[in-house]
């Protein structure tokens, strides 16, 4: 997904296919059927559906191998602390760190962002500014506000086209030497639209400035190397990249996380407590206070040995390929507009279909068995900027098929002759 290089969408050199139908028989939720129709699930950008393997790693540490970690010293704690800590081995490979030090455990990608936030932000005043973009989730604007408010910093945003790209020109000018920090998603969750991170994370960087790259929508599409891209912070949530609910990391630097104030005080992120004076725990531990979620992070070790099965140039072939075919079918839909039309784009079909309001829209595909979002997304400013209250997204995953798509589109045409 990088779109500088940009092997994917038009230029797909099929690289060797996985069989869709199989992997779908490892996620029980998608064999249900709703309102007695077989589920087409297309709502993947809010969550996805796990595997069995995951499922049943969560079942079996709660069965076999539950204790807190970190402060038992009889064989069951030992050993859930081995398996908590292989994790973030794991991840540490998964996107490339340099150390495990430099992975950090949240709830997810708001409460990474809102650690780099209150943690790193917490030296920032008003000669500061930060820089993120017109298409971001509330997660990664929000938090910049409330740190604006309390340091006096400036909040400066980079605007978007027509067509739902970051417009790079205004990018490079509004980079300065007062920018501490540029805060942009990897792929934007209402658009689509894939951002040339590692491009502007050159030029923020030769610039002086630290980089966050919000990644909750590109970790189980595209293959991400923190080195590579260069970024300073990384954020991502494990229930979008088919590990359970309240688990994610915060990549950094580690320098700059060994400079950082904690960001929660507790538990877990001591080395010694006196009431004059606290040393705090060294890294990762510092930024990890209380007990963790062990049984999400072992989830989301189960959810990433499922992903290291896929090739991701596969992952995104397939993907492309249904983009296309939802892009194709979109196009000769009478009265169908498409919101975000970027040059490069994940799989994420934003919509409106003539007058009708997108939630009743939903609820009338939901009402042939398809999952999808309608609303605003948690980016009120993109629906703003598009002039509309909320759109239809139907957002794909690996396991979706070309079927699915075809589905989605008979549904509207469905729809729109009952509308009329
Ligand atoms: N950033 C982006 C780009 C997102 O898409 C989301 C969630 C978040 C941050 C927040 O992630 P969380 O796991 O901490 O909640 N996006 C969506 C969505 O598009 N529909 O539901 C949640």
């Amino acid at each position: 997904m990088n779109p500088e290089k940009k092997p994917t969408m038009d230029a797909p050199a099929a690289p060797a296919p996985f069989d869709v139908e199989s992997v779908r028989r490892e996620f029980p939720l998608l064999h249900d059927t709703m309102r007695g129709r077989p589920l087409v699930y297309l709502d993947n950008a809010a969550t996805t559906q796990k595997p069995q393997a995951v499922i049943e790693a969560i079942d079996h540490y709660y069965r076999h191998e539950n204790a807190n970690v970190h402060r038992g010293v009889y064989q069951l704690s030992e050993s859930a602390t081995e398996k908590y800590e292989a994790v973030r081995d794991r991840v540490k490979a998964f996107i490339n760190a340099r150390s495990r030090n430099e992975v950090i455990f949240t709830r997810g990608t708001t409460e990474a962002i809102n650690l780099v936030a209150s943690s790193f932000g917490s030296t920032f005043g008003q000669e500061d500014e930060i820089l993120i973009s017109a298409m971001e989730h509330h997660s990664n604007i929000v938090p910049w506000q409330l740190l604006a408010q309390r340091t006096g910093a400036t909040l400066r945003v980079v605007p978007i086209s027509e067509h739902g790209e970051l417009l790079t020109d205004d990018f490079h000018s509004l980079l300065c030497e007062r920018t501490r920090l540029v805060a942009l998603a990897h792929v934007s969750n209402a658009l689509g639209t894939i951002n040339p991170i590692a491009e502007l994370i050159a030029a923020a960087r030769d610039c002086g400035a630290r980089v966050l790259i919000d990644g909750a929508q590109a970790v189980a599409h595209t293959r991400v190397d923190v080195q590579q891209l260069g970024c300073d912070f990384y954020a991502f949530s494990g229930h979008k990249m088919f590990g359970p609910t309240g688990i994610g990391v915060l990549y950094g630097r580690e320098q700059l996380l060994d400079a950082m104030p904690p960001y929660q005080g507790g538990g877990e992120m001591i080395q010694r407590v006196t009431f004059e004076k606290t040393d705090y725990a060294e890294l990762p531990h510092k930024f990890e206070a209380g007990t963790p979620h062990i049984a999400g992070t072992v989830g989301l070790g189960a959810a990433l040995d499922f992903l290291a099965r896929f090739d991701f140039e596969a992952i995104e072939h397939h993907e492309q390929r249904l983009l296309a075919r939802a892009t194709a079918l979109a196009a000769d839909f009478p009265g169908l507009r498409i919101i975000g039309t970027a040059r490069h784009k994940a799989a994420v079909l934003s919509f409106l279909l003539a007058d009708i309001h997108a939630h009743d829209l939903s609820t009338l595909l939901d009402h042939e068995g398809i999952a999808v979002r309608a609303g605003h997304h948690c980016a009120m400013p993109v629906m703003d900027f598009f002039r509309v209250p909320a759109t239809v997204r139907a957002s794909f995953a690996l396991y979706n098929t070309e079927a699915e798509v075809d589905h989605l589109f008979d549904a509207l045409r469905k729809v729109k002759q009952l509308w009329n």
